[in-house]
């Protein structure tokens, strides 16, 4: 069995890595950007994601896995490229559809192509198409099906193998023959569908969670006006026994949840009002924390006459981690620097170095400063002592006070 992954970013690498580690299945990487396709083959692991790189190295040096920067003939095609925007979060599939163009000539019968980059509803069937139209003597030889990925950053290894997964073909044989090829590696439940039901369940999974964080989100800007602490209301509504609220924070960042439930606004604008609320909420909620952390240095200079020490907690993405992409706190890190002369600490202790801010360790920035502002809920935060004497801006929950 030979498999072809095209793409090999967050989410192709480490499923062709598990692929054959786990699955015993001959993997060509392919991936347009030479410096990847030449890392992978060193053995050098090209993204973050913890121990990972020791199976990349296991299965190149078994020759399971080589990467190119072109297909080769194989007997199954994953498309794991991104999905962007374009315009107005517009998504641009043109990535999947360049790689899907790419392995037409080489689909032969009985082959499998599966699509798992997030992708709006209808891409599958639209990609079946144009591989039909370009190759129609394979109409009803080969096998189509989405499957998306459901990984949580920093947990791959394990929720690749154990998370459940949902498999929607074109028709019901595409639908099997992949659920066979993931069991190879899966240990999850494989659930059958069809394809447009697929792709939807993966916009719903993370809007369903964009939704449920600015609901948080909006409890936090209410709870601000009222003078009531967001954090023991939300603890005590949470001992219904059927509620379960998600923590504010300050704004929604990565490269999924604050980018997918676009793909269900721009098709269904109408229908999709709730979506597009939360997604307009947890947007600002990050302006509006910039805008906090400002007034509180304007502030700080009018009763004491001189510029504030600020130290400024956290720059990833979210608690624990070293990902600073598409990071709310980092965007409010640089609002703030644009707006204000204050003597600004930057703190990212999962980060030995950052190529723009001179970082500080989280407890010499902690003792200096006059403003403490705790972005990102990272667990070392949680040992600082409560200071009575600074002003201390707790976005994510720290002191909980
Ligand atoms: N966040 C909050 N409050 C919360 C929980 C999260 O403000 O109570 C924020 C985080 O700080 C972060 C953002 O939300 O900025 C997203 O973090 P996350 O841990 O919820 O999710 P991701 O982006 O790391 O991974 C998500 C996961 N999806 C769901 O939990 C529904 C993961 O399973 C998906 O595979 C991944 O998106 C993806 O690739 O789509």
């Amino acid at each position: 069995m030979k498999a072809c992954f095209m793409g090999l970013g967050y989410i192709g690498l480490p499923t062709a890595i598990i692929a054959a580690k786990e699955g015993g299945i001959d993997i060509l990487g392919v991936d347009i950007n030479p410096s990847v396709v030449e890392q992978t083959n060193e053995g050098h692991l090209h993204i973050i994601e913890p121990g990972m790189e020791v199976m990349l190295q296991d299965v190149v040096k078994a020759g399971k896995l080589t990467a190119k920067t072109t297909p080769e003939v194989a007997d199954a095609y994953f498309i794991v490229v991104p999905t962007p925007f374009k315009g107005n979060h517009e998504p641009d599939i043109s990535y999947v559809e360049a790689a899907t163009r790419s392995v037409v000539p080489l689909l032969k019968d009985g082959d499998l192509y599966v699509i798992e980059s997030t992708s709006p509803v209808g891409t599958t069937e639209r990609m079946a198409e144009l591989i039909f139209k370009l190759r129609p003597e394979l109409r009803g030889k080969i096998y189509i099906a989405y499957c998306p990925e459901r990984v949580l950053p920093g947990n791959v290894i394990y929720e690749l193998v154990h998370n459940d997964r949902v498999i929607g073909g074109i028709d019901d044989a595409s639908t099997r023959k992949a659920q066979e090829f993931y069991s190879r590696f899966v240990k999850g439940n494989l659930h059958p569908t069809n394809a447009r039901t697929a792709e939807m369940c993966k916009l719903t999974e993370n809007s369903s969670r964009d939704v449920q964080i600015a609901f948080a989100n909006e409890l936090s800007l209410i709870c601000d006006r009222a003078g009531i602490n967001v954090w023991e209301l939300i603890e005590l509504a949470n001992k219904h026994p059927r509620v379960n609220i998600l923590r504010p924070g300050c704004g929604v960042g990565g490269h999924c949840i604050a980018v997918d439930p676009y793909f269900i606004t721009a098709a269904y604008p109408d229908e999709s009002t709730l979506i597009a609320d939360a997604r307009r909420i947890n947007n600002y909620k990050a302006a509006w924390c910039a805008e906090k952390v400002i007034n509180a240095i304007l502030n700080f200079e009018l009763e004491h006459s001189r510029k504030p020490t600020v130290a400024m907690m956290g720059l990833a993405f979210k608690p624990d981690i070293d990902d600073l992409r598409e990071s709310p706190a980092k965007s409010i890190v640089a609002k703030v620097m644009q707006s204000s002369t204050a003597h600004i600490l930057v703190v990212e202790p999962n980060v030995a170095e950052h190529p723009v801010y001179k970082l500080t360790d989280y407890r010499t920035a902690y003792d200096k400063a006059d403003i403490v502002v705790f972005l990102t809920g990272h667990t070392p935060f949680k040992s600082l002592p409560w200071s009575d004497k600074k002003i201390i801006l707790d976005f994510c929950g720290i002191f909980k006070k």
